[in-house]
């Protein structure tokens, strides 16, 4: 099988330090916590950044500060932006990071429900708009779905030539609004994307290691973190993300999968190699 690549979602939006004290918010914990990740065999880092109090922000100096911060300490691994931020943002504040022609960026697509009052907008224009700004700074998006119609629409806008093949997709499962994580929910999101994609799955809450031992079973790719889950096993928070890549990487060496490092994760994924 394929080489397994871990994506280390090492802070979010939401989560804050009262959940986990070792959440990420500044420059310096953000950096550190990367490297956790990147020792413990994640190839790749999905960044969300915030203010020092903990304010998500997609502010692109922040943005700046915090990939050569990682790149310090980390000079191969691929860092993928967000582009998602967090509820409420406008559209101008989450493109953003893309100003820094980053190597991939996420393609949310589509609208959900987030818990509570809250609503992850991305209407169909708005992803149109979005994708079309990472085309033009030949940016990989990875296609962030929270349900399957989200599937169906980045297959649509493929057609109609707004997001370039091979498509490399993100299943969220078990976000309170889209899609449960349960086995047959995995397989029927993989069994409804075109040949030739690549997939990742990613967990939340108490979702996220099976959802990884699926992912590495499946022959998929599997994301852990902070952003969607702050425990290692349950009622034991994690002392840093990179304790939650090892337990995915303990998991891919039970079950046979070798991890890949960022420069075959580059291949695997399609992305040029790293000048
Ligand atoms: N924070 C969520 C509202 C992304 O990174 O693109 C959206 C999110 C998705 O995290
Ligand atoms: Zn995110």
């Amino acid at each position: 099988m394929e080489k397994l690549i871990i994506t280390a979602c090492i802070c979010g939006a939401e989560v804050t330090k009262e959940q986990n004290p070792a959440v990420p918010y500044t420059v310096e914990e953000i950096a550190r916590e990367a490297k956790s990740a990147y020792d413990a065999g994640a190839a790749l880092i999905h960044l969300h950044v915030r203010e020092d109090d903990g304010t998500p922000t997609q502010n692109k100096e922040r943005f700046e500060a915090c990939i050569k911060a990682i790149k310090e300490v980390c000079p191969d691994v691929i860092v993928q932006v967000s582009t998602g931020g967090a509820v409420g943002m406008s559209n101008e504040e989450r493109l953003q990071p893309l100003l820094l022609n980053p190597e991939m960026a996420t393609l949310d697509c589509g609208t959900c429900n987030f818990g509570g009052d809250e609503i992850f907008v991305n209407t169909e224009n708005m992803i149109i708009d979005f994708v079309k700004n990472m085309n033009e700074r030949n940016v990989k998006p990875e296609i962030e779905v929270f349900d399957k119609g989200m599937v169906d629409m980045a297959c649509r806008l493929q057609r109609k030539g707004h997001i370039k093949t091979p498509m490399h997709f993100d299943f969220v499962m078990g976000v309170n609004g889209g899609i449960s994580a349960e086995a047959r929910d995995l397989v029927f999101m993989v069994g409804s994307i075109p040949q030739g994609s690549t997939w990742t799955v990613a967990g939340v809450g108490r979702n996220q290691f099976p959802m990884a031992a699926m992912g590495i079973l499946m022959g998929g790719h599997v994301r852990v973190g902070f952003e969607d889950n702050v425990y290692l096993e349950k009622g034991v928070p994690a002392k840093s993300n990179g304790e939650l890549v090892a337990k995915a990487a303990r998991l891919a060496k039970e079950l046979g999968r070798e991890l890949a490092t960022p420069a075959e994760a580059r291949k695997i994924l399609g992305l040029p190699e790293q000048k």
